[in-house]
């Protein structure tokens, strides 16, 4: 995965817990690399350490881990360079839902490494939807509890 993924959860490590916290992370998962470059593709391996680590230093289970990190990316991304970006997807949740996939293809026109999830969007009413993630990943389903609840807090609905 491109390095702002595992910057992100570097950060929001360092927010909540502390640099000492992250050091003891880092360590544990085996991870040479401190300073990780958001526009560099990086192992999914490495991540996936990450979020084991994390789940054994905070005593949380991974899913947990995941969730608060999905709902943690809505927020950092819009902060760290791709505001313009997340504006652009919709200013609703289900119009920022249907707008996901090409939010990804833009993304990897610029980033051809880039494994885009697919969040397809059906029975679409009111205030109701199905939503359909699929992804070449395993493992990451959690996340996206935590990036959809993320996208409620942004757009102020209860999800
Ligand atoms: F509901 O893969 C709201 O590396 C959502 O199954 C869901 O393959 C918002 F580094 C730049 C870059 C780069 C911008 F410069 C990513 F290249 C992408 C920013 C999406 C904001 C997907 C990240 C693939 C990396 C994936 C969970 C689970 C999608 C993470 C969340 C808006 C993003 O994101 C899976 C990769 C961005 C970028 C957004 C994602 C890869 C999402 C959401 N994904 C890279």
């Amino acid at each position: 995965m491109y390095g702002l993924v595992n910057k992100a959860i570097r950060d929001m490590v360092c927010e909540k817990f502390g640099e000492d916290t992250w050091e003891t992370i880092r360590q544990k998962a085996e991870v040479e690399v401190d300073t990780f470059i958001g526009m560099e593709a990086y192992p999914d391996d490495i991540t996936h350490r990450l979020v084991k680590a994390a789940s054994e230093v905070l005593a949380m289970p991974p899913p947990e881990i995941l969730k608060a990190f999905g709902e943690y990316w809505v927020i950092y991304t819009a902060e760290e360079g791709y505001g313009e970006m997340m504006d652009m997807a919709g200013d609703n949740l289900p119009d920022f839902l249907q707008n996901l996939d090409n939010l990804h293809a833009r993304v990897g026109v610029s980033f051809p490494q880039l494994k885009p999830p697919s969040f397809e969007c059906t029975n679409v009413a009111e205030d109701s939807m199905n939503l359909h993630y699929r992804s070449t990943r395993q493992g990451l389903a959690p996340m996206v509890f935590g990036l959809v609840g993320g996208l409620g807090k942004r757009f102020n609905v209860e999800v």
